[in-house]
């Protein structure tokens, strides 16, 4: 046995319970009460929670976007993703005008390859689609890109129309792919922005009153109506507001195979952010809410009470960071006298187990398992990761969590690994601490500092989706 992990207290997304656990080869080898096996290495763990290794389903690296990239590359971005507990992504690789999507995605593996350190694999955004375009679609299936995403917002940009993605739906069903979308109503967001606009309304509180909830709720049940009708399961990505919930919660209620996610930023921040002055020492004053422009945008304070309920009810699945970063200096600033040229995205990767934790699971919002569940099992069981990864078991990935629950820290962008200037919890005082985080048995950080090495992740093929495999998600 390569190394024991023992006296820990084991959170699955069913169950906790205090076991030792051995790793050979990367792998759990065996979990036992009290595991009598020699190991060449024992980390003692007593008093620590071993939770599985974050998946977060939903990252952009190195995005080009509004003129500028996202400034986390799959360095900096898997540090920070494995210094917050994740041990596998899955990043959107876009589809390249004039390329097939085979070259499109093989440009976003070079862009992991060599530098991501925990393991990754790619969802493909589809912007435009054709016959040809369509029939490509098996094989990336069968490469282990199982997944493909539309959005329904962003027009002239990544927008699809609803011709689009009823032909995509269609397909995935045949091929076993499941259809993630970003549902908000582009059309309409984009005359709004232009009135407000042409009214002088430049300020980034503008790009929330521009993209409202309701066109939100409006292209989501659209969305779910299209796959109703091609009979193909739906993702649902960033669900937002209390109006979209309750499309996906009434059709979940009718047994239509839909499934969604919200973020940490959904869950814990709102509106009022925008309107938020600078602080002294800031370095772009009167522009402070520009960090929190992204898309959906924050909503009115009280959604935050029914996602948080979705999640506990199982309406929402999965938690995931959305992490898409950009400097307020130099990038958000591209946005500073109109708020539609301000790059959408906040920085999350590093900060989501901290938020479920001490926002969610000390404040009574959510439990221990069900934490696990929407941080690493469901998300592994819809994206065709489970049992590999996303659980605490006999032969899954040594990727594992080590918890303290009873340490506190302040958040500081200056104390994250995140390649971005400012972190929208700025001060917040967290419950709760990562001790050490395994990735395949490695030990890849140990408080708050990378020990892994640069280029050990590898890409994961995933499965096609299987119903019988999230029958319980
Ligand atoms: N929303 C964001 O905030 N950033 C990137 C893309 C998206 O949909
Ligand atoms: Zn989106
Ligand atoms: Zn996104």
């Amino acid at each position: 046995m390569d190394l024991k992990i023992v006296g820990g207290t084991i959170i699955t997304a069913e169950k906790t319970f205090r076991a030792d656990i051995g790793i050979t080869d990367g792998k759990i080898e065996k979990i036992a009460a009290v595991l009598s096996d020699e190991a060449e290495k024992v980390i003692e763990a007593g008093g620590y929670y071993i939770l599985p290794g974050g998946i977060d389903v939903h990252t952009h690296f190195e995005l080009p976007f509004g003129g500028t990239v996202s400034s986390d590359d799959f360095f900096t971005g898997s540090v920070a993703a494995a210094c917050g507990g994740t041990t596998t992504i899955i990043d959107f690789a876009v589809q390249q005008k004039d390329k097939s999507l085979k070259e499109s995605l093989a440009l976003w593996r070079q862009k992991a390859e060599g530098k991501a350190v925990i393991d990754y694999g790619f969802h493909l955004v589809l912007t435009e689609v054709n016959e040809e375009i369509l029939n490509e679609l098996p094989d990336l299936v069968e490469s282990g890109i199982s997944s493909f995403k539309l959005f329904m917002a962003y027009k002239n940009i990544f927008m699809v129309d609803d011709e689009t993605l009823f032909s995509v739906l269609s397909k995935a069903r045949e091929i076993g792919a499941l259809v993630m979308v970003h549902a908000e109503n582009g059309g309409i967001i984009d005359l709004l922005i232009k009135k407000f606009l042409s009214e002088g309304k430049t300020e980034p509180l503008y790009h929330a009153l521009s993209r409202p909830p309701e066109l939100e709720e409006e292209a989501t049940n659209r969305a779910i109506m299209l796959a109703q009708l091609t009979g193909a399961p739906l993702y649902i990505v960033h669900l937002s507001c209390a109006g979209a919930l309750e499309q996906v919660k009434k059709t979940r209620a009718r047994r239509q195979s839909v499934f969604a996610e919200t973020c940490p930023q959904y869950l814990t921040l709102s509106v009022d952010n925008y309107s938020e002055p600078a602080s002294e020492n800031e370095l772009v004053t009167g522009f402070a809410g520009a960090k929190y422009v992204m898309s959906p945008p924050l909503r009115g304070k009280h959604n935050q009470t029914h996602l948080w309920q979705g999640l506990a009810e199982g309406n929402l699945q999965v938690v995931s960071s959305d992490h898409c970063s950009f400097n307020w200096k130099g990038q958000k600033e591209l946005g500073r006298d109109n708020f539609s040229l301000i790059p959408n995205g906040v920085p999350g990767v590093e900060t989501r187990l901290y938020l479920l934790y001490s926002e969610g699971v000390c404040k009574n919002k959510i439990t221990l398992n069900k934490l696990v569940d929407i941080w690493a099992t469901a998300p592994a069981k819809i994206f065709g990761l489970y049992p590999q990864k996303g659980t605490v078991a006999e032969r899954s990935d040594a990727d594992l969590v080590i918890f303290n629950p009873n340490k506190k820290f302040v958040l500081r962008a200056n104390k994250l690994h995140q390649n971005v200037d400012y972190c929208p919890y700025e001060g917040w005082e967290i419950r709760g601490a990562i001790s050490q985080v395994l990735a395949r048995g490695k030990v890849i950080v140990k408080d708050n500092s990378f020990t892994g090495r640069c280029g050990d992740g590898e890409f994961l093929p995933r499965h096609e989706f299987e119903a019988a495999q999230i029958l319980s998600v």
